[in-house]
């Protein structure tokens, strides 16, 4: 089956109503239509975040440093860090390599003490 996903994506919303329309797009079923299941369901399931603690962060430049170092890791899609509570929240395609954000983690001089 020729799988066609829409310009800008399948928005989240989508993701409980997909239907295959004939032009091969995706698009939120109409209300009452039958709901096989989106095959993006497997493809775009939600992706794992995790969040660890870090210490030695105090200010923006520390945030920018540690958002733009991890978020340069493979599988890497998203970097959230939280100055208030010295928390960084790696969200990634699958399942975080954790010695590996240790070591960028260090590298630019913080200290990842473990996941929260
Ligand atoms: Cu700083």
């Amino acid at each position: 089956m020729q799988l066609t996903i829409p310009p800008g994506g399948i928005q989240s919303s989508h993701l409980d109503a997909c239907i295959l329309y004939p032009s091969g797009v995706y698009m939120k079923s109409p209300r009452g239509y039958p709901r096989p299941v989106c095959p993006h369901l497997t493809e775009e399931a939600p992706m794992p975040a995790t969040t660890y603690a870090v210490a030695g962060m105090s200010c923006g430049h520390c945030k920018a440093t540690l958002t733009k170092a991890i978020g340069e890791l493979d599988g890497v899609s998203g970097v959230e860090v939280d100055l208030g509570t010295g928390r960084v929240t790696v969200t990634t395609a699958t399942e975080p390599d954790d010695t590996e954000i240790a070591e960028v983690v260090d590298e630019a001089g913080y200290e990842l003490t473990g996941r929260v």
